[in-house]
């Protein structure tokens, strides 16, 4: 009190000092203290004032409130987070308090980056990303001949497994082999073939027997193999044909691609006339191959599309001019005389040509691809074999029976619809492929 009466005389000092008439001071000096009292207590109450107005207006809208026991099991989610190292305690507490009670607070309060569970250094996501590596050759034509390896090696295996190499062994693989395509005359040659090694010691335990039969059939596929030499004319003319349906314009659409690719001019012709969609068809695939096609309209004559086809490959000065025909039986005469007329107008403009007539076989067909191939052989000069839909068929052993059987190099072999799913053939990466083994 004695303190508060001293300050009281200062205050009047001074203020007689600045002029104030004596009666007023005592009054005067009560309100300079008045006046300084209500400053400091605003000062005190102003930083609580400021950080309530900062709160998140979510309590108004947010309905019925949660008990407050549930509400608390919620909040030490955020007050315990340990991934928030830049909140300090205190607002924490803070930012966790009025929500206390409310259902779903947590996401409402602003979580610094480091809370995310996307890490924040994550600035050039495309560059990061890993690359898959496409598949190589070998994984491709796995997957291709996975339906074929399931039924043929697949059951070969199961066979093999802990049984001893005797004869009733062979007997059944023997049967495996027919009923997987390979055929009877294949599979009996093979079957000698196997004997004769087993008696000069080969072929004891069962994953020797595996090796030599792997070694066998590659053996057959490589017999006749040569690849499509496409530098043996220029033009080189190919002419592909078959029975309907089998995969020519598709065979034709992915040969172009591929020629394409390899730098050579490919010229296209669309020599069925049998139906207009045939030659839209090859159109769709020169366009996607970035090659030419000529074509008629639909009923024209596919010797005179096999003529105009013949002749703007030699005036373009292309490298590969490949032509399509209709499907066809073999059975069909003046089908069959129509593709030798064929030959002859292109054997007229450009010397050699046809130089391969491909015969397109499909190998979900089975035996029947083989029976096809030796009636076709002999009414035209086939030199080379396609089989195509390879991945589609549990029956690709027919391959090795066309392969030993016919005398005419499998040039391809189709193992799906994509643009590269049409692959030289190779015996060595088929076999591999099929015994499932790199
Ligand atoms: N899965 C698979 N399908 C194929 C393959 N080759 C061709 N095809 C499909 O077989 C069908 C017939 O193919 P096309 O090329 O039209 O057969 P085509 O011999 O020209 O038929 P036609 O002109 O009617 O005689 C199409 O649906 C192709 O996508 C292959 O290797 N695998
Ligand atoms: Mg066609």
């Amino acid at each position: 009190m004695e303190q508060f009466s001293q300050l009281l005389t200062q205050i009047a000092t001074i203020l007689a000092r600045l002029g104030v008439p004596e009666a007023y001071l005592d009054s005067a000096a009560l309100g300079v203290i008045y006046i300084l009292a209500t400053l400091v207590v605003l000062l005190l109450l102003a930083p609580v004032l400021f950080r309530r107005r900062q709160q998140p207006p979510v309590v108004a809208e947010q309905p019925e409130p949660q008990p407050q026991d549930e509400a608390v099991e919620e909040t030490p989610t955020v007050a315990a987070e340990p991934v928030a190292p830049e909140i300090s305690v205190e607002e924490v507490g803070e930012l966790a308090e009025p929500e206390l009670g409310e259902p779903a607070p947590i996401v409402e309060i602003p979580v610094p980056p480091a809370v995310e569970p996307e890490p924040v250094a994550k600035p050039f996501p495309e560059q990061l990303k890993p690359v898959a590596a496409p598949p190589s050759l070998f994984e491709r034509m796995r997957s291709g001949l996975s339906k074929t390896s399931t039924s043929l090696v697949g059951r070969i295996d199961s066979l093999l497994r802990g049984r001893q190499v005797d004869e009733e062994l062979l007997e059944e693989l023997e049967e495996i082999l027919i009923t997987a395509d390979l055929g009877m005359k294949t599979t009996q040659e093979l079957m000698q073939s196997l004997n004769k090694r087993r008696a000069r010691g080969e072929a004891q335990t069962p994953e020797a027997l595996r090796t030599v039969l792997m070694e066998e059939m590659r053996l057959r596929l490589t017999l006749g193999a040569s690849p499509l030499d496409l530098r043996q004319a220029k033009p080189m003319v190919l002419m592909v044909v078959g029975v309907n349906g089998v995969g020519k314009t598709t065979t034709i659409g992915k040969l172009a691609n591929q020629f394409s690719n390899q730098g050579l001019k490919v010229l296209l012709g669309a020599g069925d006339t049998f139906r207009a969609a045939a030659a839209d068809q090859l159109e769709v695939w020169g366009a996607r191959a970035g090659v030419e096609v000529v074509r008629h309209a639909e009923g024209a004559d596919p010797a005179a599309v096999a003529y105009d086809a013949a002749k703007a490959a030699v005036a373009r000065k292309v490298d590969v001019m490949i032509l399509d025909t209709a499907g066809r039986l073999h059975t069909k005469v003046n089908l069959m005389e129509e593709m030798k007329k064929i030959r002859r107008v292109l054997a007229r403009e450009i010397p050699g040509a046809p130089h391969e007539t491909l015969l397109v076989l499909d190998a979900t067909t089975g035996q029947n691809a083989l029976v096809q191939a030796r009636m076709f052989k002999e009414t035209v000069e086939i030199s080379g074999l396609v089989l195509t839909k390879l991945d589609g068929t549990a029956r690709g052993g027919i391959v090795v029976a066309i392969a030993s059987e016919l005398g005419i190099p499998v040039r391809y072999v189709g193992i799906g619809e994509g643009l590269e799913d049409l692959r030289p053939f190779e015996p060595e990466l088929f076999v591999r492929a099929l015994f499932g083994r790199e």
